[in-house]
């Protein structure tokens, strides 16, 4: 197990950015920035030991600070909070009291506003042992930011270990209640970025319903994926019934018991041999195959685009602060907010 970190530019406003790269002895290797406490590349070998990148990443802090990148929002391996996924209008209330959020979609609050958590300059600290090497990082969100109530100090830490697991967990706390949805915007492509995501196998035990939307909004129904195209219960390829030309973006109820790390989803492309299997202790798990990706040109080269890669984010429900028949993500003074996300890269 090998740790390294080193400095990767500086942010508009002038504040230091470190690259941390995690790797094993089974060539897995992950590269990770306290930017946004951003994933940047996860690196695995194909069925013949070919090592490829199989995430949209950049290798340089630009590309993610970017104008262009900060318009199109495409969110690539952040860290996302306080609320992953949309709230209606931003609005929602809390013991009667009601709060805004800041507008940043169309009508709506999305993962955390204008600047959310995968703007943040989060500190930073390394550990590691004989299985696991890893990056702590934290970051502090005052009262008001983006509209929500109460002083949130946040941490997530990311671990690699000896078996090929990558696990993020997430941890919180709040002097005020306050609502919170955090998850990892990672979007994978198993053949290195070569190819679209249409041929991807998707397999999804537990996902048996899911949250209908109008317009990506939640209606409050939960129904059932039997017969429809959402259904994953057995391995079918993304592409094979998209729900529509814009494909998947959507909130999978997980059957499974509550806060219990258990398997989400199974992520696997035949012809590279590769496989991601996700773990959560989230009760959903939003999958977006990236119809709105958009293409960025970098020394030349265009990357990227429309079902570039498709998002796993494991999370609560969206717009749950105006849904009290989801699951709770309320969290109170004196509560610890705790969740947990493995990725097993096989
Ligand atoms: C996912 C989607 C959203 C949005 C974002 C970039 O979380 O649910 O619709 O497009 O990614």
């Amino acid at each position: 197990m090998k740790i390294t970190r080193k400095p990767f530019g500086e942010t508009k406003d002038g504040k230091k950015v470190e690259l941390f790269t995690l790797s094993n002895n089974n060539q897995v290797s992950i590269t990770l920035m306290n930017y946004g406490g951003t994933v940047t590349s996860v690196n695995m070998p194909d069925k013949n030991g070919k090592v490829e990148n199989v995430i949209c990443g950049f290798d340089k802090l630009d590309a993610y600070t970017s104008d262009k990148f900060k318009a199109d929002c495409p969110y690539f391996g952040a860290i996302i909070g306080r609320y992953g996924n949309r709230i209606a209008k931003g609005l929602y209330k809390i013991d009667g009291k009601e709060y805004h959020g800041a507008i940043n979609n169309g009508e709506n609050h999305l993962h955390g506003g204008i600047k959310g958590f995968d703007k943040k300059v989060w500190k930073a600290e390394t550990f590691e042992n004989k299985d696991q090497v890893g990056v702590n990082l934290s970051c502090f969100s005052p009262d008001g930011e983006e509209g929500y109530p109460g002083n949130l100090n946040v941490s997530v830490r990311y671990t690699l270990d000896s078996k090929n697991c990558f696990t993020l967990h997430y941890e919180a706390d709040t002097d005020k209640t306050t609502v919170i949805n955090m998850t990892n915007h990672t979007y994978f492509n198993l053949t290195g970025g070569k190819k679209k995501i249409f041929d991807h196998e998707l397999e999804m035990p537990s996902g048996k319903k899911y949250t209908e939307t109008i317009d990506l909004i939640p209606t409050g129904k939960i129904l059932p994926v039997k017969d429809t195209a959402y259904d994953f219960t057995s391995k079918k390829k993304i592409g094979k019934d998209l729900p529509s030309p814009d494909g998947y973006d959507t909130n999978f109820v997980l059957d499974h018991p509550k806060d219990t790390l258990s398997l989400a989803t199974i992520l696997s492309e035949s012809e590279s041999g590769r496989c991601i299997k996700v773990y959560t202790t989230q009760p959903g798990i939003q999958i977006y195959s990236g119809y709105y990706n958009p293409e960025f040109t970098i020394d030349g080269v265009t990357k990227f685009g429309k079902y570039s890669g498709v998002a796993m984010e494991t999370q609560h429900f969206p717009d749950s602060p105006n849904h009290p028949e989801f699951p709770t993500t309320l969290l109170k003074p004196g509560e610890k907010y705790s969740q947990t996300t493995q990725w097993k890269i096989g």
